[in-house]
């Protein structure tokens, strides 16, 4: 086996992950990203498209800005439209003076390769078998790469290999407390090169969630709410876009521009948060801690969250020779997690019809949508949450 060591072994090379070398590289932090699958792969995965300010902010903070701010729009807002009832804006601008961007995060898993490319980062792709190994002591993480075992040892562990990774599991079962809600119900997305609507759309209708979503000028995203027992094969084209534009105003549907799907994907809904994110000298960030319900587009912009925590605590014991922000980092980080966490169920509430529900429950959720239309101070509440709560110093 060979042996070689660094200050931090970063496990998953998601967005988590790289963007968690790039900063401590940039910090003259010495890490290492061991990650399963190839760029190409991870890069090809679909995923969100609405950044926070926050995560907009950090972006351009580590000179990762430049084609957001050229190709990426900055929005005032998200729209909420309701069978039979007014529109809602969640007026980002009006309420917290912010903005959110249009982003795709595929895009910035590219800029991110690209970076840590150009400053050398020690990337491990295709690494197969990755197990850790003495998390609360002597930590070190192996792996097999082109057939041949490699241990790596370091000061930390970042766990950053999503929901199904490695990490989270390495925390004693004793020592880990899970909290979940699965829904009954999926979103199908697809991705199609026609102009999107002007606006980041979410549309409750009595058949089920529309959302209308975009990446670039020429290539939108949409969603449908689905039964959790439908496969991809049972929505062709033509029954996903009869059924958003018809789960969409008559005036926002006449916009819609349809065409070819050129990805389908199929995401079931889940709420989950792991605690503790620390165990030793391993620390969770992203997925691996946590996973939202796209209704809110909490996501990515979560795994951003938990980057700026650890990255910050990191830098600070390497930097400063503190450890407070590193004995802090978990209980921090779920404080915004969970109200993230908060934000994305109410949504998904509002926003579904739920198989099991009865009528008081439409009642409710006709009840919140009301209060949503008459009261400034439920409004400034959403729009604060939606934008992301700032970050704790
Ligand atoms: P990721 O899962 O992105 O990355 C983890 C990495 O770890 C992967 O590259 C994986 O290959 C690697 N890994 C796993 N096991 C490993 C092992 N044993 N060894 C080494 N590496 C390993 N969020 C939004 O905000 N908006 C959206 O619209 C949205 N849509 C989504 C749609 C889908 C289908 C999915 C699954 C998620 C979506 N998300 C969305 C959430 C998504 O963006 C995540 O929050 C984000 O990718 C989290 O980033 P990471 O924590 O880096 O985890
Ligand atoms: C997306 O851009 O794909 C997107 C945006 C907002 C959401 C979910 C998905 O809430």
């Amino acid at each position: 086996m060979k042996t070689s060591k660094t200050k931090v072994v970063i496990v998953g090379g998601g967005p988590a992950g790289l963007m968690l070398s790039h900063i401590l590289g940039r910090y003259g932090i010495d890490n290492a990203v061991v990650e399963r699958h190839s760029m190409e792969h991870v890069a090809s995965r679909i995923r969100a498209g609405v950044l926070e300010y926050g995560t907009a902010q950090l972006l351009k903070e580590h000179g990762l800005a430049e084609r957001m701010l050229r190709d990426g729009k900055a929005k005032n807002g998200a729209l909420i439209v309701w069978e039979n009832r007014p529109d809602f804006f969640i007026d980002l601008k009006k309420w917290t003076g912010k903005q959110m961007w249009a982003w795709g995060q595929t895009y910035i898993q590219e800029d991110l390769h690209a970076a840590l490319t150009a400053s050398g980062a020690q990337m491990i792709h295709e690494a197969a078998d990755v197990a850790l190994h003495d998390i609360t002591d002597d930590p070190s993480v192996t792996y097999v790469k082109d057939g041949v075992r490699h241990q790596l040892k370091c000061d930390f562990i970042c766990g950053c290999d999503g929901f199904h990774g490695p990490s989270r599991q390495a925390i004693p079962l004793d020592v880990r407390r899970e909290y979940e809600r699965v829904y009954p119900f999926a979103w199908l997305g697809i991705m199609v090169e026609r102009p999107p609507l002007e606006n980041f759309t979410y549309a409750y209708h009595s058949d089920g969630m529309a959302m209308a979503a975009q990446r670039n000028p020429m290539l939108s995203r949409y969603y449908v709410q689905t039964p959790l027992s439908d496969r991809i094969e049972d929505w062709p084209d033509d029954r996903f876009w009869a059924t958003l534009l018809r789960r969409l105003p008559e005036n926002l549907a006449s916009q819609v521009q349809t065409g070819p799907s050129i990805e389908k994907s199929m995401a079931p809904l889940r709420s989950f948060v792991s605690e503790p994110l620390r165990w030793g000298k391993l620390f969770l960030a992203g997925d691996a801690g946590h996973i939202v319900p796209p209704t809110g587009a909490k996501g990515l912009n979560l795994a951003f969250s938990d980057v700026f925590y650890l990255s910050r605590a990191l830098r600070s014991h390497y930097l400063e020779g503190s450890d407070h922000y590193l004995e802090t980092y978990s209980e921090m980080a779920l404080r915004r997690i969970w109200a993230s966490e908060n934000i994305s169920w109410r949504l998904t509430k509002l926003l579904h019809v739920f198989p099991d529900e009865v009528p008081f429950d439409q009642k409710i959720r006709e009840s919140d949508y009301d209060l949503l239309l008459g009261s400034e101070p439920a409004q400034q509440a959403l729009a604060h949450e939606y934008l992301g709560l700032p970050f704790e110093e």
